[in-house]
């Protein structure tokens, strides 16, 4: 067993589709634990720092601005593999070629609004929880 932590945020229009209750159950059918929860809104700060990688790419300002229109829900979740399950579950970029049963395939049709974002590295998820959270935000 390999125990890992990923990090996962609900995008603003997963939150304004009231997809919130779903997508946490889905984690938690799963078996997943949640080790951190937040609602907020992002900063233009903190967007363009968790979405650093993408600077420069002809989706950014676009990126930028719409994860920033409104509230999204930002967790940590723990269990085996907890990385590769989740970016499974999840499914592919584009909401239009996301398999069905994914949380894109099931939620979104389009490449930039697909509900939900997820780490896809051990490394990223690390960067990425320490943008959002603190060490007191864990509750282990
Ligand atoms: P991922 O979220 O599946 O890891 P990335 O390639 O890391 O996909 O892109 C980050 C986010 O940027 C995507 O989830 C999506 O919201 C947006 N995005 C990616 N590619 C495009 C594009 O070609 N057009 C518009 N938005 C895009
Ligand atoms: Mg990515």
């Amino acid at each position: 067993m390999v125990v890992q932590r990923t990090f996962v945020m609900i995008k603003p229009d997963g939150v304004k589709k009231g997809l919130i209750g779903e997508i946490i159950r889905r984690f938690e059918n799963k078996g997943l634990a949640i080790v951190a929860l937040k609602m907020l809104k992002l900063s233009r700060e903190k967007a363009e720092e968790l979405y650093a990688i993408h600077k420069g790419k002809h989706f950014f300002e676009d990126l930028i601005n719409f994860v920033t229109s409104g509230p999204v829900v930002a967790m940590v979740l723990e269990g085996d593999e907890a990385v590769n399950v989740v970016r499974t579950m999840i499914g592919p970029t584009d909401g239009r070629k996301a398999p069905p049963g994914t949380i894109r395939g099931d939620f979104a049709l389009s490449v930039q609004e697909n509900i939900i974002h997820a780490a896809d590295s051990i490394e990223a998820a690390i960067r990425e929880m320490k943008v959002i959270f603190k060490d007191e935000d864990f509750v282990c």
